[in-house]
C-alpha cells in the first residue's frame, strides 16, 4: 500500500496547519520536505501551480496517483473527513458563517498585511508599523471572539474548545507574533497571547514542527 505524499515546507503556515490536521487524524503519511527555491520534479507534475503543501493520495487497488489536493485547507478538511476525534470540524450551525469568515479574512487580507510587515523591506511606500496596523484590524476580531468562549485554561475562536478555525488561523498569528516579539507580548490582546501559547505549546504542533 501507497501512503499519501505530503510536499511540505516545514516553515510555512499552510503546510503547518495542513500537517496539523493530518497528525490530529491520525492519518499514516510520507512526508517529503521541498525546498521552495528548488521544488522537485515529482511535485511540479503533479501541481504545476507550486505552493505547499500538496498531498497525493493514491489508489488502494492499483497505486495509482489518485488524488491530488493543492489547498491547505482542502487537505485539513480532507484529513478531518477521515477521522475526527475531537470534532475540530463539528461546529455550531450559527458557527459555521464565523468560521468561515474568519479563516477567509485570515488567508486574504491578514495574510497580505502580514506579509507586507514582515518583508516591509520590499514594500517601502509605507512603514512597517503601518502595513502591522492593517493586520491589527483581524488581531482586534480574534480577541474579540477569544474573550467570548472562555475555558479554563485558554479560549478558543468559536467555541469552547479548540476546532479547525483556531488550527487554520494559529500558524499566521504565530507569523506575526514572531516579527517582533516585544511588541506582540506588550500589545492589548492578552486573549490571544494566551490563545497563541496555548498552540505552540500543544503536542501536536511541536510533533509536527520537529525536523
Ligand atoms: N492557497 C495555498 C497557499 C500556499 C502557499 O502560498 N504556500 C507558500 C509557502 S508558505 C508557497 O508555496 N509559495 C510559493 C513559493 O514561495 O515559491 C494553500 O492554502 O495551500
Amino acid at each position: 500500500m501507497h501512503l499519501p505524499i505530503l510536499y511540505s515546507f516545514r516553515r510555512c503556515p499552510y503546510a503547518i496547519r495542513a500537517r496539523m490536521a493530518i497528525a490530529y487524524a491520525g492519518i499514516n503519511y510520507e512526508l517529503k520536505e521541498v525546498s521552495l527555491k528548488n521544488k522537485p520534479r515529482e511535485m511540479l507534475d503533479i501541481s504545476p501551480k507550486g505552493t505547499t503543501p500538496v498531498l497525493q493520495e493514491f489508489s488502494q487497488l492499483t497505486s495509482q496517483s489518485f488524488v491530488v489536493i493543492e489547498e491547505s485547507l482542502d487537505i485539513m478538511n480532507w484529513a478531518i473527513a477521515q477521522n475526527d476525534p475531537q470534532n475540530w470540524g463539528d461546529l455550531p450551525d450559527e458557527s459555521l458563517a464565523i468560521a468561515n469568515h474568519l479563516i477567509s479574512t485570515n488567508d486574504h487580507e491578514f495574510k497580505q498585511a502580514l506579509d507586507r510587515y514582515k518583508y516591509a523591506n520590499r514594500f517601502p511606500e509605507r512603514s512597517p508599523e503601518f502595513y502591522r496596523q492593517q493586520a491589527e484590524e483581524f488581531l482586534q476580531v480574534l480577541e474579540m471572539q477569544l474573550q467570548q468562549n472562555h475555558t479554563f485554561t485558554t479560549n478558543f475562536l468559536i467555541c469552547d474548545r479548540q476546532t479547525l478555525t483556531d488550527v487554520a488561523i494559529f500558524p499566521f498569528v504565530r507569523q506575526l507574533a514572531y516579527v517582533d516579539i516585544d511588541w506582540f507580548r506588550s500589545s492589548p490582546y492578552i486573549h490571544l497571547q494566551q490563545w497563541l501559547k496555548w498552540h505552540e505549546t500543544s503536542a501536536l504542533f511541536n510533533l509536527v514542527m520537529q525536523k
